[in-house]
């Protein structure tokens, strides 16, 4: 199993002698709508990174709806093509789709249209990451966060009726809790799990709380998921709990 976590690129030396797989950094951070003229240095930094940069979360910027009455089509299309390129380029492998301000279901409109909108979004999506060779991992964010794809199974269906390669599924440690999800759905998910995202009780880091990751853990070994961990979560004292979180992460898993 590889461990990461979700943060900026700053910080990717510091978790690399801290004993990190990989670095989770945001798509918006690579500024998509703006041409790689602009965006050299951005770029050059990240392909420069210390850990790799294999995971990316934060897809799509808020004011870029992709349901209700306001779909601008080519703009999304745009999106698509510069982030995942800038994402493959960069050695990245999966793409979190959680975005719960760009997929928001506009009060008033139908939920099945916005489903609809939402399938339609993800195979043009799978058309530029199977260009590029990336997954696609839908995240299903807390009812309190968004109003629609709240649960795994939810995201397991809509990955099922998308039917493609690249469209998978994302397991977040936090939202499932805050919802009540049971784990089983993980275990439902089997194969369609492409990623995960890990927090602690109050999405703090792992081993601050009372979230038992042993058993979140056998739940991944019993499907054979072994990709990737993400530590998404807010830090106190970055440099003091970052090492501990992954120590503490490591010995879950084998004691799992
Ligand atoms: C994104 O991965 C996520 O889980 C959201 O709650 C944004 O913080
Ligand atoms: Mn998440």
């Amino acid at each position: 199993m590889k461990f990461g976590v979700c943060a900026p690129l700053e910080e990717a030396a510091f978790l690399k002698d801290a004993g990190y797989d990989y670095i989770e950094l945001t798509v918006v951070s690579l500024m998509p709508e703006k041409s790689d003229e602009e965006c050299g240095e951005i770029l050059r930094r990240a392909a420069a990174s210390p850990l790799p940069a294999e995971a990316f979360n934060v897809f799509l910027p808020g004011d870029l709806k992709i349901t209700g009455p306001e779909v601008d089509e080519g703009r999304v299309e745009r999106y698509l093509r510069s982030s995942l390129r800038r994402v493959a380029d960069l050695g990245g492998r999966v793409v979190v789709f959680g975005s719960g301000g760009a997929r928001r279901v506009p009060d008033g409109f139908p939920q099945e249209r916005a489903w609809e909108q939402l399938r339609g979004f993800l195979h043009k999506a799978a058309d530029c990451a199977e260009e590029f060779g990336l997954v696609l991992a839908i995240e299903p964010l807390n009812t309190k966060e968004c109003n629609i794809i709240n649960s795994v199974s939810e995201a397991v269906r809509l990955s099922e009726e998308v039917n493609r390669p690249s469209v998978k599924v994302l397991a977040d440690m936090f939202h499932m809790v805050v919802d009540g999800e049971p784990l089983e759905s993980v275990t439902v998910a089997g194969s369609r799990l492409a990623h995960v995202h890990v927090a602690d009780t109050d999405r703090l880091y792992p081993g601050s709380g009372r979230n038992d990751f042993r058993a979140f853990f056998r739940a991944l070994k019993s499907i054979g998921y072994d990709a990737r961990v993400s530590i998404e979560c807010r830090w106190g004292d970055f440099n003091a709990e970052a090492p501990k979180a992954l120590e503490f992460l490591k010995e879950q898993w084998a004691s799992a």
